[in-house]
């Protein structure tokens, strides 16, 4: 069995060294062989400290999250750390690249810490809907303060080396080759006769009260909505004002308790959902798998619109070249002006510095001549959404890029199929799907024909990989995922429950609730109710949907109340202000096209807006994959928690399915049936697996394996 941690004597440091590729997770066997490692080092009568660093891309991830499903095998974290911290000689910790939760535990367990500059320290547990269970809330506390902690394991960002070391987290920040600053750091201790300084035996030197907690808690009130770790983790941090040992046991306590919290496995789900979600391999054949991606170097964008000028935006961002090109000066002009405000906004923001924002926006250059994009490595087309237009513009493109070149459309309605078909080479064309605003959304739909080649596909998934965006592949249909289930399934019950009754306040407040970042109405104001009409129309000519579909959004559209762009919407908008008020001459709209379908108004429950707006989400979640258009039933969870904002502590719509239970979501869906129409036909997959008692966890679990 090859060794993952390996010691060798460099007199006088014993140098103790962690190889788990890809990220050096910290699982059992790591934890068995530092432990034997630790031992070896304490017997040895030549060295005089121990140096614990990783080879690799970085020190550590942090605990193997893959094992959080079984009982930890021994010995434990704290085990490992006990050994480390009472170790009769002083033990450095060298951190490159990533230090995360267990990882910087095991650092922190460390008497002296080394990180290379470019290295970066975090607590990112929270993301995964626990708390620190490795004697992170206890020692980070004593060795920067109950507040800094607090913060750092709040917003689970790592910080860098030289904040760490301002900090007091790390004792040296190293200037090149981190193995030879390290030992030179080691030897420098040896020689001023410096030894172990356990950090158990620190106190927390800052205390934390309510007032500065909430204040703590403020900057994070979006992002943690709806969430309870962060409760546990006060608690945690509260406790390292005890003897060590006292919290250390009540930290141990509430970390299982988060463990096993439905949150926790909702976002552990989530973590690997997305992982899984970007791999060829979950979509293709097995010499598909073999298939080479392009190198991408520069890039073309088609159309220097929104959603052209917020792609380009990404790709600047990713590092890449970009060529945006229209034959409208006046456009391409327009679009400098919204690539300057973005990174303007940025830069006033904090979240970029002056000079990056130049060189980003240095990368993207304009033309008015489309031959100019032959050069690119990608041509991605994003003009208006007309299929003529589009067929005009790839068959250009196809005309004179060379046939393995990958073309990709930003349709979101159109058949990408139709597209590709009009082309001379049909196999290099397929969808990449960009979500409002392109540059910051995560989601990108990589929408295959039945053309598309295994090449374009692998092409597209390393481009994905490159913006950082959760890729996720649809087959072409209507709507592709996220909108077919939007349209067909959560919106449409939306305005259905307006026309029945509710009022678009009462129901984006009780699906914001739920955990939604925005309700549907607000949402459709912000993108622009005419944007959806346009939509539909161009959907529709792939297939119809009967009446009422949309009758309230479309009649807005009619009116001219296209949302905040116009000031009035499904709400009113006062002197360019984002705050929604609720408008009677909305009400009395709703109330005119019930009347004109007979549809009775009702006092209609919040319990019963969540309830129809999810299960219609689910259902058609389920046909979408009945269909094959989706290829796991997590890919469609990471559609809707990283492009829809639905909670991610939920899961996404199917695995929120599982932990309802199918048999009952199968009920509810037959009791609607039964009371609102065809439309709410229960899907077949649910009916069968609601039948064999199983999940949509375990369908992927075995779809995947056929
Ligand atoms: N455990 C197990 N597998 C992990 C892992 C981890 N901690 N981190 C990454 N992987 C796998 C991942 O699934 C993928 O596998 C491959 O590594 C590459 O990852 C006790 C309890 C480090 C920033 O939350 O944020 O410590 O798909 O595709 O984009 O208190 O991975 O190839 O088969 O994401 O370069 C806390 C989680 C754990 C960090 C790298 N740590 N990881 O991103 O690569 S809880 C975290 C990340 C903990 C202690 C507690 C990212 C990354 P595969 P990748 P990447």
């Amino acid at each position: 069995m090859s060794q993952i941690v390996t010691f060798e004597e460099r007199d006088p440091v014993g140098l103790i060294c962690i190889d788990n590729p890809p990220v050096n997770a910290i699982g059992h066997s790591v934890r068995l062989e530092l432990v034997d490692a630790i031992a070896r080092a304490q017997k040895s009568s030549s060295i005089t400290v121990l140096l614990i660093m990783s080879s690799g891309e970085m020190f550590s991830a942090g605990a193997d999250i893959s094992e959080f499903d079984r009982p930890l095998g021994e010995p434990s974290f704290q085990q490992v750390q006990a050994r480390i911290e009472s170790c009769h000689l002083p033990v450095v910790a060298a951190i490159h690249g990533l230090a995360l939760g267990g990882g910087l535990e095991l650092a922190l367990a460390c008497h002296y810490r080394v990180a290379q500059r470019n290295a970066r320290l975090g607590m990112p547990e929270i993301t995964l809907g626990i708390i620190p269970g490795a004697g992170g809330t206890q020692r980070l506390p004593r060795l920067i303060g109950a507040r800094a902690a607090l913060n750092m394991m709040l917003s689970g960002t790592p910080v860098s080396a030289p904040d760490a070391k301002a900090l007091g987290l790390v004792d040296e920040v190293a200037e090149g080759d981190l193995c030879d600053a390290a030992l030179r750091f080691c030897k420098r201790l040896v020689h001023e006769g410096l030894g172990p300084r356990p950090t158990c035996n620190r106190i927390v030197f800052d205390g934390l009260d309510d007032t500065e907690i909430a204040a703590a808690l403020l900057p994070h009130a979006r992002v943690l909505k709806g969430r309870t770790t962060q409760d546990l983790l006060v608690e945690a941090i509260k406790a390292s004002k005890l003897p060590f040992a006292q919290g250390i046991a009540i930290e141990a306590a509430l970390a299982q308790k988060s463990l096993a919290s439905r949150e926790s496995l909702a976002l552990r789900h989530v973590f690997f959902a997305e992982r899984e979600s970007g791999k060829l391999s979950g979509v293709s054949s097995a010499n598909a798998r073999q298939a080479q991606p392009a190198a991408i170097r520069q890039v073309a964008i088609i159309g220097s619109g929104t959603m052209g000028s917020g792609i380009a935006i990404a790709f600047a961002d990713a590092g890449l070249e970009v060529l945006v090109n229209d034959n409208d000066p006046a456009a391409l002009a327009r679009s400098r002006e919204i690539i300057h405000s973005t990174y303007a906004s940025s830069v006033k923001r904090g979240r970029m510095i002056q000079n990056t924002a130049d060189e980003r926006i240095g990368r993207i250059r304009n033309t008015l001549t489309l031959a100019e994009v032959a050069d690119a490595d990608l041509v991605i087309e994003a003009v208006f959404e007309d299929m003529e237009l589009k067929n005009y513009v790839l068959s250009k493109l196809d005309s004179f890029l060379p046939p393995q070149r990958l073309i990709a459309t930003n349709t979101s309605t159109l058949s990408v199929t139709e597209l590709a078909r009009a082309t001379r080479h049909p196999g290099r064309i397929l969808g990449l799907h960009f979500f409002v605003p392109a540059h910051a959304s995560r989601l990108l739909e990589i929408v295959r024909t039945e053309y598309t080649s295994a090449e374009s596909l692998s092409t597209a998934f390393r481009v994905a990989k490159r913006l950082k965006k959760n890729a996720v592949v649809s087959r072409d249909a209507f709507g592709f995922i996220g909108n077919r289930m939007m349209l067909d399934g959560y919106f449409r019950e939306a305005e259905l429950l307006l026309l029945e009754g509710a009022t678009p306040a009462q129901v984006d407040t009780a699906l914001e609730n739920f955990g939604f970042a925005m309700g549907p109405q607000r949402v459709s104001d912000l993108g622009g109710n005419d944007v959806g009409t346009k939509a539909r129309v161009q959907l529709f000519k792939r297939e119809s949907r009967p009446d009422p579909y949309f009758v309230i959004a479309d009649h807005l559209t009619e009116m001219e109340r296209l949302g905040q762009k116009t000031g009035r919407g499904f709400y009113r908008y006062e002197n360019g202000s984002r705050e929604a008020v609720p408008d009677w001459e909305v009400i009395t709209l709703i109330e005119k096209l019930a009347l004109e379908r007979g549809i009775s108004r009702r006092e209609i429950s919040d319990q019963e807006i969540v309830e129809r707006c999810i299960l219609s989400l689910i259902n058609v979640g389920a046909i979408v994959l009945e269909e094959g258009i989706a290829a796991r039933a997590a890919d469609i969870d990471v559609v809707w928690t990283s492009g829809y904002g639905f909670p991610r502590q939920l899961g996404g719509p199917m695995f929120y399915a599982d932990t309802l239970g199918l048999p009952d979501v199968l009920l509810r869906i037959r009791h609607y049936h039964k009371t609102l129409g065809y439309y709410w036909r229960p899907a077949t997959l649910i009916e069968r697996l609601a039948a064999a008692g199983s999940s949509f966890q375990q369908w992927d679990g075995s779809s995947v394996s056929q």
